[in-house]
This record gives C-alpha cells, sequence and structure tokens, in this order.
C-alpha cells in the first residue's frame, strides 16, 4: 500500500521530531476513505534555490507562475513539500492554483484531499474549488481574473471548501464523483482573491484506477477462416466474467476472456463487445464491427493491417462503482 508507506515516511518524521512513535501519528491522522495518495513530494534545497520533485508514478506539479516577492521557495511546489510552515504564494495579483498533471496516459478517479491552509490566514482556502480535467492546458492556464487564458477546458469542480479549515494540520475532504481525470488542481476563490493574496501550506490529492476493457482481433476476416476475439481488461479488481456480445444480445456460451468463431461466414457479420464484470462493478466494451469477404488479402495486407489496427484501439473506459459499506 503506497499510501501507508508514504505516511510512515512523512509522520514517522515529525513523530520522531516530536517524540513519538510512527504509529501513533498515524492512527491520528485521517485521510480519505477511498484511493491512495497520488505521491508528489518536493524539496527545497536552500543552497543551490532550487526545488527537487519525487513522484513514483511520474505525476508532475502544475500551478501558478513564479512566487509572491520573488520567493523562490513559494512556487507551487512549496504545498507538496510536508512542511506546514511554508506556503506556496502567488506573485502580487494572481490567484493561486496547484495540482498535478498524473501524464498523458493516466487518468485516476479522485477521491478525496488533504489541504492545510497558511498559519493566520486561513480564510484564504475558504471558497476554493478542486476541479479534476482531461482536456485542459497547464502551461497556458492562469484563473487570475482579466487574464489572457483562463479557459479550464473540460474541467470539472469536485468540491468546494465552504469553511477555513484550521492550520497546522491536515484537513480531509473526500470526493465522490465518478469520473477518470489526468488533471486536478485546486484553485483559491475570486472572492477572496478580491481581499487578498491567495497561498496555500499544504495539499495532498487522492484518487483510485479507473476500469477499462476494450476489444481486438480483426475488423475484416476471410470466409471461413477462424476469427479470435479478445478482451483486454485494465485495473480490474477480483475475479473477472465475461460475456460476449453481438449487436447487443448476449451470446450463448461466449463467456471466455476470448471468442472464437470458427469457419467465419458473412452471417458473423455484426457489431462485436464484451460485458465484464469483476468484484465491484460491470462495465461493457465499444462495439466493434466485424466483417467478412471472399477475397479478403492475406493477413498483414495494407488494408487488413489499417483497419485492425484502426478497430483494435477502440475502447472504452468506464468508472469503477464503489462496494458499498455496511
Ligand atoms: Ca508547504
Amino acid at each position: 500500500m503506497r499510501t501507508r508507506q508514504s505516511q510512515t515516511r512523512i509522520f514517522g518524521a515529525w513523530g520522531a521530531a516530536l517524540g513519538l512513535g510512527a504509529a501513533a501519528c498515524m492512527s491520528a491522522v485521517a485521510q480519505p476513505e477511498r484511493g491512495e495518495w497520488l505521491e508528489v513530494s518536493a524539496t527545497f534545497d536552500g543552497d543551490t534555490e532550487t526545488w527537487s520533485v519525487d513522484s513514483p508514478d511520474g505525476y508532475t506539479i502544475i500551478g501558478f507562475d513564479g512566487s509572491w516577492d520573488g520567493n523562490l521557495d513559494w512556487t507551487p511546489e512549496a504545498a507538496f513539500d510536508g512542511d506546514f510552515g511554508n506556503f506556496a504564494h502567488t506573485p502580487d495579483g494572481s490567484l493561486l492554483w496547484v495540482g498535478l498533471d498524473l501524464g498523458p496516459d493516466t487518468q485516476k478517479e479522485i477521491t478525496g484531499i488533504r489541504i492545510a491552509p497558511r498559519d493566520g490566514f486561513e480564510e484564504r482556502a475558504v471558497g476554493a474549488t478542486i476541479y479534476g480535467a482531461n482536456v485542459f492546458n497547464p502551461d497556458l492556464y492562469d484563473p487570475t481574473p482579466g487574464s489572457d487564458f483562463d479557459d479550464r477546458g473540460d474541467a470539472v469542480p469536485l468540491l468546494t471548501i465552504e469553511e477555513a479549515p484550521p492550520s497546522g494540520e491536515w484537513t480531509t475532504f473526500d470526493i465522490d464523483h465518478a469520473e477518470g481525470f489526468r488533471f486536478v488542481f485546486y484553485e483559491a476563490s475570486p472572492d477572496v482573491h478580491d481581499s487578498f493574496h491567495t497561498d496555500l501550506a499544504g495539499i495532498e490529492f487522492y484518487g483510485q484506477d479507473i476500469v477499462s476493457v476494450s476489444v481486438t482481433g480483426p475488423a475484416l476476416a476471410q470466409a471461413g477462416a477462424t476469427v479470435t476475439l479478445t478482451a483486454d481488461v485494465q485495473n480490474a479488481a477480483g475475479e473477472v466474467s465475461y460475456q460476449w456480445l453481438r449487436d447487443g444480445e448476449e451470446i450463448g456460451g461466449a463467456t471466455e476472456s476470448t471468442y472464437v468463431i470458427a469457419d467465419v461466414s458473412q452471417a458473423d457479420e455484426g457489431a462485436y463487445a464484451v460485458r465484464v464484470t469483476d468484484d465491484e462493478t460491470e462495465i461493457t466494451s465499444a462495439a466493434r464491427s466485424l466483417s467478412v469477404g471472399e477475397n479478403v488479402p492475406a493477413a498483414g495486407g495494407l488494408a487488413l493491417t489499417a483497419l485492425t489496427a484502426l478497430f483494435g484501439a477502440a475502447g472504452v473506459w468506464r468508472l469503477r462503482k464503489r462496494r458499498v459499506s455496511v
């Protein structure tokens, strides 16, 4: 469990400073009920005045440019350094936003956050919103009112902080939004920005994998050949079962991870999909069409290869439903 290790490391360090054991500290710190820490740890080197960022899964920090009064340790990385005494603080007039880019091939369902405001300026967190996005440009984005690029793309608000959380400790917020995101970020309220500078001492994001299934196999087959369709399932939990569908109807007895059609004929043409059930959810792949011809080029022919690549890439992402706790 990555989350547990991470907590041991961070709170173990603090606990040692306080003369406490790591286990005692862990039990006192709540974290979101679901998901794991999307781990990013930033460290400031005072000698070189540079940040180093460590993320086991390759996540990167995104956020505002620069810092208040040019302080090199008050950039967005300061919200990820595990130090509540240091805070990310925007340049004069800028609206704070900080978050993570999980990478072009990664989406997570965001399950919660923990935040800590700056000591003495707790109200600056009021009205802040957590967003998840997939089509979003963190390099250009600047939510400051009047900026040249305040387009959040397809960002969806996941949570708004209603009351000022205490400083010097984590406050945990659960998020229940069944959708996968590449980008997740915290954005201060423009209402607060009207009256104050905006800053943030600490933030952690939590998330979990989404389930996906796709079908691979030829899109075009020679009559009489044997066609094999394969279900490609990612991030399933526990035991997986399969039901193949043709034109939306269940195919009797087709309950393996592959579906084999021997001596294929034009009567087998149709749109094939697979419905997958794991311990937590049921998802159905995108349907893909199978055509059958009498004079299909041999496998490896340009048209066949292109079609296979095209349809082989067709997939579907669905969200993991949560098991209900009782
Ligand atoms: Ca900090």
